[in-house]
């Protein structure tokens, strides 16, 4: 299991229904940790770079004018395997389907509004960072509680953005 940080987005449906906290707590419990954090209100530039992928399919429209609707909290998270770990927690993209105890399965129904995005891959997490912070809005500090959360007893190693 390696170290990841992962980019995750509340979209305006999560921040105007006062889930943030919520959801944010979720991540705590779990043994995640911050690595950066922002309110931000998306431009069409930046819905269109973070959407790229689905341009011309026939709900993009929708989409940009959706994550553009009101402002949003940008984050990164970080843990161990974490990219897998938050898409679990996540669950699937419609909250119809999504299970009970995933965010989308214990709050959402819709498929648009589904409050919440996190990346996919390395990759993804990569290049979505990209589009809403600048490098040094990830930090890099010591996780106090990283070795009761996971089965190590002593810190090592760099912990990368
Ligand atoms: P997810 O990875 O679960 O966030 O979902 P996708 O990357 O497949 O889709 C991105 C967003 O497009 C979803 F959050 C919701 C929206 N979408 C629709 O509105 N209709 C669709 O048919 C598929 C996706």
């Amino acid at each position: 299991m390696e170290l990841e940080t992962t980019f995750v987005m509340i979209k305006p449906d999560g921040l105007q229904r006062r889930l943030l906290g919520e959801i944010i707590s979720r991540f705590e419990r779990k043994g995640l940790y911050l690595a950066a954090m922002k309110l931000i209100q998306v431009s069409d530039d930046q819905a269109a770079q973070h959407y790229a992928v689905h341009e011309g399919k026939p709900f993009y429209t929708q989409l940009v004018n959706f994550i553009t609707a009101g402002p949003v909290v940008a984050m990164q998270w970080r843990g161990n395997d974490a990219i897998h770990l938050v898409r679990t927690m996540v669950g699937s993209t419609h909250g119809r389907d999504a299970a009970p105890g995933t965010i989308r399965g214990d709050f959402g129904i819709s498929q648009s509004d589904n409050l919440i995005h996190a990346s996919d891959s390395p990759e993804s997490a990569s290049a979505e960072a990209a589009i809403y912070f600048a490098p040094e809005d990830c930090l890099d500090y010591t996780p106090t509680l990283h070795p009761w959360h996971y089965d190590v007893k002593e810190r090592t190693g760099e912990y990368p953005c």
